[in-house]
């Protein structure tokens, strides 16, 4: 790595955020200057320093932080609410102990500067639906939703007792092109991209009147370098930040995808995800990181689909016309 102040380790950066998060952290701080870190294997096309990890073997994090100087932690691994209701013990497992390893790790090897998702998920059904506000009520109903509460909790709990620069998002359903969501009850907002482009109709597991906040990826990775780049003295929360972006149903969704795709048909086969999606927030008040350090979501419904729609169709037709070998 060269010889620059930021050295940067991410967790999970296979992931959905990881993957496009790992490219933004590449360009800003330089290449060498990030190590993407995964449980999976190197992919193919990873350019720039690769090194699989468990967030589970404490000594091999920490043996990775010296060896490569570490200065900043992005911890992106975790088992995500649909998945997690699956395996509820290796859910609870992975996200604690994983964010236990990291925090434990940053205390002991003095890392500056730590970033740690946490989600709409942390909200429950006793939580206001509407523009739910920084500080409500949060008891979550899926063990993904409960590990995140205990998490933000834990952040504040090692940045007030250790003084760890901690800081955290808490991220809406994320929808990109670059990388597939696997796992989350808003992994369907995505999905519908690539079968209204490859097959024209979709079949959504949450009924047509569920409404949920999302955000596009480029409001999301940018939000997080924002936050990032903060002057510590100007941020008053240090559990996490709502953070909204857009928000819409099913429905609404289809109709806009409609208006590029009209022979786009949309059916519904609710699962168990309704349950979990009726517990969360439909809009989110992200007033704290819009005033703490100016935060502002650039992509409204019609900006969004367009330019999912742009790209989505855009790798099918390089994928189509890839010689064969
Ligand atoms: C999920 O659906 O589990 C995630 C999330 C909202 O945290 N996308």
């Amino acid at each position: 790595m060269d010889n620059t102040d930021t050295r940067i380790l991410i967790t999970g950066a296979h992931g959905q955020i990881g993957t496009v998060l790992s490219a933004a952290l590449r360009q800003k701080y330089g290449t060498q200057n990030v190590l993407a870190t995964d449980i999976r294997p190197s992919q193919k096309e990873q350019i720039g320093p690769f090194e699989q990890l468990d967030v589970l073997d404490a000594s091999r994090l920490e043996a990775l932080i010296s060896q490569y100087r570490i200065t900043q932690i992005y911890h992106l691994a975790a088992i995500l609410s649909a998945k997690g209701e699956e395996m509820p013990m290796q859910t609870w497992n992975i996200n604690m102990q994983g964010l236990f390893n990291v925090l434990e790790a940053g205390r002991k090897l003095d890392i500056k500067r730590l970033f740690f998702p946490s989600s709409i998920a942390a909200f429950g059904p006793d939580s206001p639906k509407e523009d739910t506000p920084q500080k409500a009520y949060r008891s979550p109903l899926t063990v993904y939703g409960i590990s995140k509460v205990a998490g933000e909790n834990w952040l504040k709990y090692y940045y007030k007792r250790y003084g760890l620069d901690v800081r955290s998002l808490r991220y809406p359903g994320i929808i990109g092109y670059q990388s597939l969501p696997g796992g989350g009850t808003t992994d369907y907002a995505v999905d519908i991209f690539y079968r209204a482009v490859e097959q024209g109709e979709y079949t959504c597991f949450l009924k047509a009147n569920t409404r949920l906040p999302m955000i596009y990826m480029d409001d999301a990775i940018r939000a997080t370098l924002e936050l990032m780049e903060a002057p510590a003295q100007n941020l008053s929360i240090h559990t996490s930040y709502n953070l909204a972006g857009i928000s819409f149903t099913p429905a609404e969704l289809a109709a806009e995808i409609r208006k590029h795709l009209p022979h786009f048909v949309i059916r519904y086969a609710p699962d168990f995800r309704q349950h979990i999606a009726e517990s969360w927030p439909q809009t989110i008040d992200d007033s704290t990181a819009r005033k703490d350090w100016q935060w502002q979501p650039a992509f409204d419904l019609k900006k969004m689909v367009e330019e999912m729609l742009y790209h989505v169709q855009k790798n099918k037709s390089t994928t189509e016309s890839a010689p064969m070998l």
